[in-house]
């Protein structure tokens, strides 16, 4: 249990009124799993270190990873990220450019040696030397193997850095890798997603900044304060599952109604992530809330590799994590017996029907 301790909030980043920053290291402190008691420790460690410094590395991607952090607002988010670490090269967002750039980065690198948390956005190529990405005339993988080794910790941020992604869809014509297959001998921090959700970037080096370790990982490198569910299990739309209420088509009377997703091709039984619970955009929505599947884009085999529409491949079944009143005639009310054993089987045997159950993920399944 963390001990309540007084803390010195002279450092609240300017801009930022106490209140809110309390409430942000409250909400961080939730996102990590953590009791609320830990949230002074976390305003400690914010507001007396030193901020620490990170390289952001841009290879095969969108930017999307980037704009996600930059065009949150809670608490003027861009500003406080700003504010907690130093972020002293980044390709998108350096000033300079060049040789200047180029210079920039061997120095914070060489000055900050075994200090900085080196940020990967993007797949890197391999094939061919890996020339189809190239930053000052160098394949970024160069980049990558020489900058690596001096870095305190890395992180690979979005499905490209941590699988491959997008770039790595077949016939993957760059030989797109994921930066733990190019970094073998160091851990790999993995917050896939397409993008992934900022929080679980910030609350990751918050974690690090304020335990001074990494956090407990999966054995896909995944934080698993953030990755330890499936989507399936904290869906809203869980209830219509387990009842047998299927929307069929996009617009049909059962999508406008809310039911579950799964006959879209909706991949939340697959996919571990907190997207239901966490949300996006600061306004609470995530792709199912809005009617779409979720498409497993931050799953490795599942978000671009499986079909847009084929069905989830539920590799086990588990109960929801709530169990919200359900009946199968689409009534109010119902018990939670009903939904919790009966509806679970009913849904449960409406996809598992000619699905064989796969062996269990070796990392979630026996939890
Ligand atoms: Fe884009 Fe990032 Fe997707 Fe990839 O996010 S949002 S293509 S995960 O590397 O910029
Ligand atoms: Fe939610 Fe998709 Fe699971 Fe249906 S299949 S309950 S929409 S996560
Ligand atoms: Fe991605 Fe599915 Fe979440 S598509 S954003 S993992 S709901």
């Amino acid at each position: 249990m963390a001990k309540k301790r007084a803390v010195n909030l002279s450092g609240v980043p300017p801009g930022i009124s106490r209140r809110d920053f309390i409430k942000f290291c409250s909400i961080m402190a939730a996102g990590m799993g953590l009791p609320p008691a830990f949230a002074p420790r976390i305003a400690a460690a914010i507001t007396a270190s030193k901020r620490p410094p990170v390289v952001w590395l841009s290879a095969q991607e969108c930017t999307g990873c980037t704009e996600t952090l930059l065009r949150t607002d809670h608490p003027a988010f861009a500003d406080l990220i700003l504010d907690l670490i130093s972020l002293d090269y980044s390709e998108t967002l350096n000033s300079g450019a060049g040789h200047q750039s180029e210079a920039w980065r061997k120095e914070i690198v060489s000055d900050n040696e075994g200090k900085f948390i080196l940020v990967c956005e993007g797949s890197f190529p391999v094939k061919d030397g890996g020339i189809y990405c190239q930053i000052a005339g160098r394949p970024v993988v160069e980049i990558l193997r020489e900058t690596a080794p001096k870095a305190a910790a890395i992180i690979a941020i979005g499905s490209c850095a941590s699988w491959g992604g997008v770039p790595s869809a077949s016939p993957n014509p760059t030989g797109a890798t994921a930066v733990d297959r190019i970094i073998v001998d160091r851990p790999v921090i993995n917050i896939p997603g397409c993008p992934p959700n900022p929080y679980n970037f910030l609350s990751t080096v918050l974690y690090y900044v304020t335990f001074k370790k990494l956090p407990d990982l999966d054995s896909r490198g995944r934080p698993r304060f953030a990755y330890g569910r499936l989507i399936h299990e904290n869906c809203e739309r869980r209830p219509h599952f387990d009842a047998g209420r299927f929307a069929e088509q996009f617009g049909d009377d059962g999508h406008r109604k809310g039911w579950c997703l799964y006959k879209l091709g909706c991949k939340g039984p697959e996919t571990f992530n907190n997207c239901p619970t966490l949300r996006y955009n600061d306004v609470g929505v995530w792709p199912v809330n809005v009617g779409h599947p979720c498409f497993g884009c931050s799953e490795q085999g599942v978000g671009f590799d499986e079909p847009l529409f084929s069905p989830a491949r539920p590799t086990y079944i588990t109960p929801p994590t709530q169990f919200a009143k359900a009946r199968p005639d689409g009534g109010a009310g119902g018990s939670t017996l009903a939904a919790a054993g009966v509806g679970a089987v009913v849904g449960a045997a409406a996809v598992a029907a000619g699905v064989s159950l796969g062996k269990k993920d070796k990392d979630h399944g026996e939890e």
